[in-house]
Formats: C-alpha cells, structure tokens, sequence
C-alpha cells in the first residue's frame, strides 16, 4: 500500500523567525553559504557543487587527524591502513585540502542497469532486489500475514515527510506483553546505507521461518520480545534512490531554517551529550550536521519515544540494542562522545561486559570488535543515549563491505542473501545474553536477580 508523503505543519511561526534570524549570520567558521537556488535552478544534482561525492586521502593513519578532517563536515566512511575514506560536497573538500591534504576522487556510485530505465523511486534495474520503501512495507505485511502467531507490527510515528516509521515485534503471545526481556534492533539511520533494512528483512523472514524447526530461534522467540524499526530514515532513503541514480545521501530530509542545506545527521541528533564534543557538525550543511537541538529531528523523536515507551513499572525492558549500519565490517560500543572506556555512568563492568559480548558476536561474524571513538568520536549517537539515558547494552554493526572495498554503501544485490544471513549467529548471541549481560564476565551474582 504506497504511503503518500504528507508534508507536516512548519512548526511554531515564531520560534522559526527567531532561527532564521539567527541563522542569517554565519554561525560557525566554517558556514560557507552554497550557491543561490536560482544559480541551481535547472541543474541535475550531478552537475552542482553540493553533489556528495566519495574522496580518498591517504596517509592518514591516527585518530587525531581523522577527527581534525571529520571537523570539516565530511563524513569519514572507512579507516584503512594508512588512508581514510570520506564524503561530502565541495566546500566540506575544500575545508579538508586546507588542513594540508589531498583528496582523490573515487569512482561515483554504480548505475547498475543504466541502460534500462528504472522506475520512478526504484533501484537500478540491476539492484531491483533491494527493497524501497513501499516494497519493504509490502514484506513486512506478508511478513506478519503469515506469521500471526509470533508477529505483530505498529507504526510507532512518522518522519518528517509523513512516512510512517513501523515497529515490528516478534514473540510467542504477541499480544501480550509478557515478563521477557526485551531486545531492539533499528536499522537504516543514514539513507544510503540500504543494506540495513535488507538485515531487518531477513531477520523478520527468518525468526518465522525457524520457529517451531529450530532449537535456538523457537527458545528465542518464546523467551524474548524481539523489537525491529526497520527503517528510520524512509525519507533519506527513498531521496537517495528517486532519481535512478544514487545521491551518496546520508541525513534525513529535514529542512533547515535559514539556509538552503537540507537534512540532520540523525545519528548525531540524539539527546545524550548532543554537540559536546566535536564530534558532530554544527552547520546545516555539514554530513555530521546535529540539527538545531537535540532531538530535532522528527525520526529522533519517534525511536527515543518508542523506547521510552517500553519503561514499564519504572523499569526499561529493553536490555540490549544494535543499531545496523554500512559499511566497514564492525561490532562498537559506546561512548562514542569520549576516548575513555569508562566514564559517567559506563563502568569497568559495564564496559567489560559490552567488549564481551561484543567480542562474541565479532567472532561469529568476522566483523573487528571496538569502542565506536576508537575510530573518531562522534556525539549525539544513538548508542551513548540508549546506554547513557537509558541503560541498554547498544552496538552499532557496521556490515558489509569491509573499509578496502570499493563498493562501499553501494554492493550489488547479489549479496543481500550472505551478508544478511552472516549476522544472524550474532544477533542470537545477543539476544541469549539479554536476560543477564553481566553474565559474559562472570558476575551475574552480583548484578542479575537469581532466575
Ligand atoms: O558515524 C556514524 O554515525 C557511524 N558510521 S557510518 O559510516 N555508518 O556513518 C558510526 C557510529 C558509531 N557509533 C558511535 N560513535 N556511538
Ligand atoms: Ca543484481
Ligand atoms: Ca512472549
Ligand atoms: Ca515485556
Ligand atoms: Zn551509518
């Protein structure tokens, strides 16, 4: 059932002329205005200098530098050896070969089937196996058609276009909400990062598959209530395919008060040390850009509200998290706002068991296990909030392709099946360590009741 995009009322008049007035004067050094709208009237996204394109720069070898060239507003998408690979547009390039380096074009997104067209708001021909935002909602409904049972699904709120952004739940007595404990996988915060909601798919498709057949999925699903947003970002998602060519997307489709640049970073949006750190950007045009406060962004809202929802009898049920990224082939844990592996409200313990069991699933997935600032550090993610606020045990996947490979956000679709599929062993080893996550570094005595 196609969703009409629905543009939601501008919010309060007043508090917008006082942003627009603000934000008329450059906020930050590096607020470079684009060119007028007029000057880019008539032009395809290609042929503008706001084009996000992928850049590699070698030499680049520690985590200080990294985070001097995250500064810039561009996004660093992989570490390799001695080289990182980023995105962004041409100021964000330009800010980056002022710091002293040089920045090699990388070939531009696949056209995978250029020859035949694409259909409107579709993938290439060639990539006609990822699913856009309709097709995935046509699954889920078959999904939960013929799972009733153990699947139910509610939209749990829209985003800033009017999408409906939906929860999907997965247990025995769906109706109900039993004493288990509860586990969150969210998926598809940055629009090009398509495989994640392909991970959602398969994920929904395969716990209703083996119900019943095996062992472990049958315990799980009788013994745990398995919560999946497949999708955060409809928005950023459908804007990053609608042209038939892929844009290099990644924020939401937010517009910002007073300047031309569209989306907030939604994973630098979330109320937890929002904007403490230099690890988010503060210009609307930044890839990292925070938004104008935490929580701004309309997607934010949903999720953060949807998981406080699950605070039942003053306790939080959800005990674990992953959020499902590409690419780069990591398991991270937080804080990604500091260097420090404990810190206010992050204890040796807490810390401890987050590498244990991260290190489990790491191991069963071949991905590389590590605090998510060991790369560079970055505030206002949703791992630092759903740990700092609200005490769930949250990784970030980032899957396939490794940092080396050069399809980057854009694989064929070819490997939608494996690469899914390889991450189903770590996602049982979490959520069969939700009950008692202290239980991978011996102390479940000292912090689980006895069960
Ligand atoms: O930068 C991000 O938001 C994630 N990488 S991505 O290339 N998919 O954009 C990493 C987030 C890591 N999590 C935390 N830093 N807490
Ligand atoms: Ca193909
Ligand atoms: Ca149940
Ligand atoms: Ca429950
Ligand atoms: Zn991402």
């Amino acid at each position: 059932m196609p969703q009409r995009p629905r543009r939601r009322a501008r919010r309060g008049a007043a508090a917008a002329a006082v942003l627009a007035l603000a934000l008329a004067v450059p906020l930050t050094a590096h607020a470079t205005a684009s060119p007028p709208a007029e000057q880019r009237a008539g032009q395809s996204a290609s042929e503008r200098d706001d084009r996000i394109r992928g850049y590699e720069i070698s030499g680049v070898d520690s985590r200080a530098e990294r985070e001097r060239i995250a500064g810039t507003g561009l996004t660093i998408d992989a570490v390799r050896e001695d080289a990182v690979v980023v995105s962004g547009d041409a100021t964000q390039r330009a800010r980056a070969e002022k710091l002293g380096h040089e920045l090699t074009p990388l070939s531009s997104p696949p056209k995978r089937g250029a020859a035949q067209q694409p259909g409107p708001r579709d993938f290439p021909p060639d990539d006609s196996d990822y699913h856009t935002y309709d097709e995935a909602r046509a699954a889920i409904d078959g999904y939960v058609e013929k799972y009733p049972e153990i699947m139910s699904q509610e939209v749990i709120g829209e985003s800033e276009e009017g999408r409906e952004i939906v929860a999907v739940k997965i247990s025995d007595n769906v109706a109900e909400d039993e004493a288990e404990p509860e586990v969150l996988f969210t998926h598809h915060q940055h629009a090009r990062e398509h495989l994640t909601v392909e991970m959602a798919l398969y994920t929904i498709g395969e716990f209703g598959a083996k119900y019943g057949s095996e062992e472990r999925i049958t315990d799980l699903v009788d013994g745990r209530e398995l919560w999946i947003v497949p999708d955060a970002n409809p928005d950023g998602g459908e804007y990053d395919i609608e042209s038939g060519e892929y844009q290099m997307w990644r924020k939401n489709r937010q517009p910002n008060e007073g300047s031309s640049a569209i989306g907030t970073d939604i994973n630098r949006n979330w109320a937890y040390q929002w904007g403490c750190c230099g690890g988010s950007g503060e210009s609307p045009s930044d890839e990292t850009y925070r938004g104008p406060a935490a929580a701004s962004s309309p997607e934010v809202g949903v999720i953060a509200d949807f998981t406080k929802s699950r605070v039942v009898g003053g306790e939080q049920q959800i005990a674990a998290h992953i959020d499902f990224h590409t690419y780069s082939e990591l398991v991270l844990w937080p804080y990604g706002y500091t260097h420090d592996d404990t810190a206010e409200g992050l204890t040796q313990d807490d810390r401890d068991a987050f590498a244990a069991v991260g290190t489990d699933m790491a191991e069963s997935n071949g991905y590389t296990p590590q605090q998510s600032s060991d790369l560079y550090v970055t505030d206002g993610s949703i791992n630092d909030w759903m740990w700092g606020d609200q005490k769930i045990f949250s990784y970030t996947f980032e899957m396939y392709p490794g940092p080396n490979d050069p399809d980057g956000f854009y694989p064929p679709d070819e490997v939608i099946p494996e690469e899914t599929a390889r991450n189903k062993e770590a996602m049982l080893i979490l959520l069969e360590n939700a009950d008692c996550m202290y239980r991978s570094i011996g102390k479940e005595g000292e912090y689980c009741e006895a069960s």
